[in-house]
C-alpha cells in the first residue's frame, strides 16, 4: 500500500487534546439499540455541475475525466448529435463486449438513487452474488459520469474500495456490476442503530485507509457520506460511489467546481474557492458527526441555508460534547478544521489514537446483524 501523500508540504497539525483529556472516562457507550426515526438519504448535488465546472475551471483531467480515461472530451462548437454520438464512443471503449443478461440472473433490486438503481444478481458461472448499478444514459453528460466511475474504481483497487468487477451498455444503460456488500450501506445501520465509539474509531480507520490509497493517487472522492459507505457482515467497510470524483495532476493540482452532497461539503467548497484531497476529510468528520448523533449537521435545512449555516457558523459541535470521550472530539475537531491547512490529512489521522485503539473490524458484524435484524422488523411491521 502506498503511503505518501503528495500533495505538498506537511501542514501544521491542528492542536491536540488528546494528551490533556485522553484520560476522562468514557461513560458515553450505548448497546446496539434502536434508533429514532431519522431523515430520508440526501442526493448531491446536479451530477451534471461535476462536468460542467471542471471543463471551465481545471481542464479534462479534474471532475468526469481521469487521467486514464484519455482525452475523450468533445467540443462545445461540436453539433449535439456529433458529441453525443462521440461520449458513446468513449463509454464503448471502457465497457465490455457481450451481453449481461445471460450472465448475471435473478436480479432483486435493493434501491434507487438519482442515477437509476442498484440491484442484487447471481453470477451463474462464478455461483456469488454480485451488485449491478444501472445507469440511466437519457440525461446530457451522463456517459461521462459513467465513464468517470467505471475507471475510478476499475483503476483503484484497494480493500477499502468497492471491487469493481465488469461494465455493460445494455440498450440506453450502463450496468455497473461490482461486488456485493452484504450489509448495505453506512447510512443504513445508523438508521437502526447506535454505534459505539469504539466501532466509530473502526469504520474511520477503514475509510481513512481508502482516502490514503485515494489521495496519494491524487483522487479526490468529493462524496464521503454515510450513503457512500458500504458495510459488509465481516466488518470490512468500502468507500463506493464514485460518480462525482476527480483525478488532479501535476498539472493542475486542485479542482474548483462545487461537488457533493451540501451538509458534507467542505468550506472551500460552498465559498467556490479552489480545493485538494482534503475536502474529503472534512465530509468524513461530518460521517464521523453522523455516527455519532444518527444525522448529519444541517440535514434537515433547505440546501441553500445549509450553505449559509457552514460558511457562517465554522466547524458543526457535538450536541452535547461532554458524553463523549476527548479522544472522539479531538478527532473530530482534526478533521473539521476550516483552515485547510491545519486540517490533518488521512495519513495523519490514521496515527490518531482515536482511529489507532479503535476496536476490530470483526466488531461490526454484530451491529450489521442487529441493523439487518431490525430493517426485517420494520418490513414486517409495514406489510402488517
Ligand atoms: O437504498 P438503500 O440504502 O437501501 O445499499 C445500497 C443502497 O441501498 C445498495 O443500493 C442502494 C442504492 O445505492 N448498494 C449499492 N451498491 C451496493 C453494493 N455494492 C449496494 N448493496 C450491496 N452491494
Amino acid at each position: 500500500m502506498e503511503t505518501s501523500v503528495s500533495f505538498g508540504s506537511a501542514p501544521p497539525l491542528a492542536p491536540s487534546l488528546v494528551e490533556e483529556e485522553a484520560e476522562e472516562e468514557q461513560d458515553h457507550i450505548k448497546p446496539p439499540a434502536a434508533a429514532p426515526p431519522r431523515p430520508q438519504q440526501a442526493e448531491p448535488l446536479d451530477r451534471r455541475s461535476a462536468i460542467q465546472g471542471a471543463a471551465g475551471a481545471a481542464g479534462p483531467e479534474a471532475a468526469g475525466a481521469p487521467a486514464a480515461a484519455g482525452t475523450g472530451s468533445s467540443s462545445p462548437g461540436q453539433p449535439a448529435e456529433m458529441r453525443e454520438e462521440q461520449r458513446l464512443m468513449r463509454l464503448r471503449s471502457v465497457v465490455s463486449p457481450g451481453e449481461p443478461r445471460s450472465k448475471y440472473t435473478a436480479l432483486e433490486e435493493l434501491g434507487r438513487g438519482g442515477f437509476g438503481a442498484v440491484y442484487r444478481a447471481l453470477d451463474a458461472s462464478a455461483g456469488k452474488q454480485v451488485a449491478i448499478k444501472k445507469m440511466t444514459l437519457e440525461e446530457e453528460d451522463s456517459e461521462e459520469l459513467a465513464v468517470n466511475e467505471i475507471l475510478a474504481m476499475r483503476d483503484n483497487r484497494n480493500p477499502n474500495i468497492v471491487v469493481y468487477l465488469d461494465s455493460y451498455l445494455v440498450d440506453e444503460q450502463l450496468w455497473l456490476v461490482m461486488e456485493f456488500m452484504d450489509g448495505g450501506t453506512l447510512f443504513d445501520v445508523l438508521r437502526a442503530v447506535y454505534l459505539e465509539e469504539g466501532q466509530i474509531g473502526t469504520v474511520c480507520r477503514q475509510c481513512l485507509l481508502g482516502l490514503q490509497f485515494l489521495h496519494s493517487r491524487r483522487v479526490i472522492h468529493r462524496d464521503i457520506k454515510s450513503g457512500n459507505v458500504l458495510m459488509g457482515m465481516d466488518g470490512s467497510v468500502k468507500l463506493a460511489d464514485f460518480g462525482l470524483c476527480a483525478q488532479l495532476s501535476p498539472e493542475c493540482s486542485r479542482c474548483h467546481s462545487s461537488v457533493g452532497t451540501p451538509s458534507w461539503m467542505a468550506p472551500e467548497v460552498v465559498r467556490g474557492e479552489a480545493y485538494g484531497p482534503k475536502v474529503d476529510i472534512w465530509s468524513l468528520g461530518i460521517t464521523g458527526l453522523e455516527m455519532v448523533e444518527g444525522e448529519a449537521p444541517y440535514q434537515r435545512e433547505p440546501k441553500f441555508r445549509v450553505f449559509e449555516l457552514i460558511e457562517r457558523n465554522g466547524p458543526p459541535k457535538l450536541q452535547n460534547p461532554r458524553h463523549h470521550s476527548a479522544l472522539l472530539r479531538d478527532f473530530l475537531r482534526c478533521c473539521l478544521q476550516a483552515d485547510e491547512d491545519r486540517r490533518w490529512s488521512a495519513q495523519e489521522l490514521l496515527q490518531h489514537p482515536f482511529v489507532t485503539s479503535g476496536q476490530p473490524a470483526s466488531s461490526l458484524t454484530a451491529l450489521v446483524i442487529s441493523a439487518k435484524q431490525a430493517q426485517e422488523d420494520w418490513r414486517g411491521e409495514a406489510c402488517v
